[in-house]
C-alpha cells in the first residue's frame, strides 16, 4: 500500500444518496488500510459496525447543542469545531465533505481555525440538490459559492452536475467527475426471493420505488404510472423510504383506487434485501444528478425507468439496460412499464444488461481509486497554491 492517509469524512446521516455514497467510500477506504474518521451530526445509516475495520474506521459525533436564546441549533459551527478537534487529535491529512451545505462551509471554517497548526486539505463532493435546489437559494447562494470555491478540490458525481455547477455558480476551477458506484455483492439478483409471497401473488408483478419522498422525487408520478400499469397487468407497488410527500402518495393512491395494492415499507437499514423482489423500478424525479438508487436497482438485476432529466442519463442507456423518460410523460412510462412486464424474455435480457452495466461501469474499485488518487494529488499540491486559490476567491468577492 502507498502512504497511509488519515481522512475525515463528513456527510448527511439520513438514507439519502450522498450519505450512502460517502459511507460506502469511507468504509472501503478504511478497508484499503487508510484511517477514516466520520465526523457527523448523527451516525450515517449505512455505517455498520465492522470488527475488521475497528482500528481504521471511527465515528465522531458532532453533538449539536440547543440554547434557548438561539432560534436555530449551531450545526455548522459544531461540525467545524469537531473537525478541528479530530484533525488535531488524529493528525488528519484531509477533510472530505459530501454535500456542499453546510459541510464545505464547516470545513472551510475548520481549515481557517487550524491555520498555522495544521494545513488540512478540503475535498468537497457535490451530490445534487446542494447545487440544484438548496444551495442556489438567494438566501445562501454566496455562501455556497464561496465554500465550493474555497475547497482544495471539487468533485461531482456526474458530468451533468459539473455543468450545472459551472452554470449556476460560475465555477471555473477544475472539477473531477467521479461517478458513484455500487457494491455488486450486496446489491445482487436472486432467482427466487423468500419474501415474494408476502407482498404479491405468483401472477402479480412487483413495481418498486425508493426515495426520501421529497417533491423532486415526483412520487405523485410514481403512483400515476403504477395505477396505469395496474389497468393492464396485475401488479403491486412497494414504496421504500419516508419523507414529506408520503401522505401525498397515499392520497393519490386513494384517488386512483389502488391503495390496497400499495405497501409502504418505510425506511430500512438493509434496503438491498428488497431490490431483487422488484420486476420494475420507477424513478421519475424532476431531476437526478446521478440516481444512485436506480443504479442499486440495476445491480440487483431490476429493470429501471428513470428520469431523462440530469445525470441518470449517464447511468442508464435507454432501451439497452433500462429506460429513460420525461418525468411528466406518464403515458409513456405506463406503456414502457406494461410492455416490459408482459414480455418475460425481453425483461430477462434487460435485467441481465442492467446487472452487467452496474458491474462493468460502476464497480467500487474504480471510484475508490479515483478518490484516493485525488487525495494524493491534493496533498502533493504546494500549500501556497491552495492558499492562493482561496485568496483569489476572496478577492473576487
Ligand atoms: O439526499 C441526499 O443525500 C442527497 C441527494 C440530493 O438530493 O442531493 O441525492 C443526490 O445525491 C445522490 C448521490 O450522489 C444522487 O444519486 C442523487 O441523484 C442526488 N439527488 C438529486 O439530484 C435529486
Amino acid at each position: 500500500m502507498q502512504q497511509k492517509l488519515r481522512i475525515g469524512v463528513t456527510c448527511l446521516a439520513s438514507a439519502g444518496g450522498s450519505g450512502i455514497l460517502a459511507t460506502e467510500l469511507g468504509m472501503r477506504t478504511a478497508a484499503a488500510g487508510h484511517e477514516v474518521h466520520f465526523i457527523c451530526v448523527e451516525r450515517p445509516v449505512r455505517l455498520r459496525g465492522d470488527e475488521q475495520l475497528e482500528s481504521t474506521l471511527h465515528f465522531h459525533h458532532a453533538m449539536v447543542t440547543d440554547y434557548p436564546a438561539l432560534s436555530q441549533p449551531l450545526q455548522s459551527l459544531t461540525l467545524a469545531a469537531k473537525m478541528v478537534e479530530v484533525t488535531k487529535e488524529y493528525d488528519l491529512d484531509i477533510l472530505h465533505v459530501h454535500y456542499a451545505l453546510p459541510h464545505a462551509t464547516a470545513a472551510y471554517l475548520a481549515k481557517q481555525i487550524l491555520c498555522g497548526v495544521k494545513d488540512i486539505a478540503v475535498v468537497t463532493t457535490l451530490h445534487g440538490t446542494d447545487i440544484t435546489l438548496v444551495g442556489l437559494h438567494p438566501s445562501i447562494y454566496d455562501v455556497t459559492r464561496f465554500s465550493i470555491e474555497a475547497s482544495d478540490a471539487i468533485t461531482t458525481v456526474s458530468r451533468w452536475l459539473e455543468v450545472r455547477t459551472r452554470e449556476i455558480f460560475g465555477v471555473e476551477r477544475e472539477i473531477d467527475v467521479i461517478p458513484n458506484f455500487v457494491d455488486g455483492e450486496h446489491f445482487r439478483p436472486l432467482d427466487s426471493h423468500p419474501l415474494r409471497g408476502r407482498f404479491a401473488a405468483p401472477e402479480e408483478r412487483i413495481v418498486m420505488h425508493a426515495s426520501n419522498f421529497r417533491p423532486v422525487k415526483n412520487v405523485k408520478g410514481v403512483i400515476d404510472v403504477f395505477a396505469g400499469i395496474c389497468e393492464n397487468v396485475p401488479a403491486r407497488l412497494l414504496l421504500i423510504g419516508e419523507g414529506p410527500e408520503r401522505r401525498l402518495a397515499e392520497e393519490r393512491a386513494i384517488e386512483h383506487r389502488v391503495l390496497d395494492r400499495v405497501t409502504f415499507l418505510g425506511n430500512h437499514e438493509y434496503i438491498e434485501q428488497f431490490f431483487p423482489l422488484a420486476d420494475l423500478f420507477l424513478l421519475p424525479s424532476w431531476h437526478e444528478s446521478f440516481g444512485l438508487v436506480a443504479l442499486e436497482a440495476m445491480s440487483a438485476g431490476v429493470v429501471v425507468i428513470a428520469t431523462n432529466v440530469g445525470g441518470a442519463c449517464e447511468v442508464v442507456t435507454h432501451g439497452k439496460d433500462g429506460y429513460l423518460a420525461s418525468p411528466d410523460d406518464t403515458d409513456g412510462m405506463i406503456e414502457i412499464g406494461t410492455s416490459i412486464l408482459r414480455d418475460d424474455e425481453r425483461a430477462r435480457a434487460m435485467k441481465r444488461a442492467a446487472r452487467r452495466t452496474a458491474e462493468e461501469r460502476f464497480a467500487p474499485e474504480v471510484a475508490v481509486e479515483s478518490y484516493l488518487d485525488l487525495y494524493r494529488r491534493v496533498l502533493d499540491q504546494p500549500s501556497e497554491s491552495n492558499a492562493k486559490s482561496r485568496s483569489s476567491v476572496l478577492s473576487r468577492r
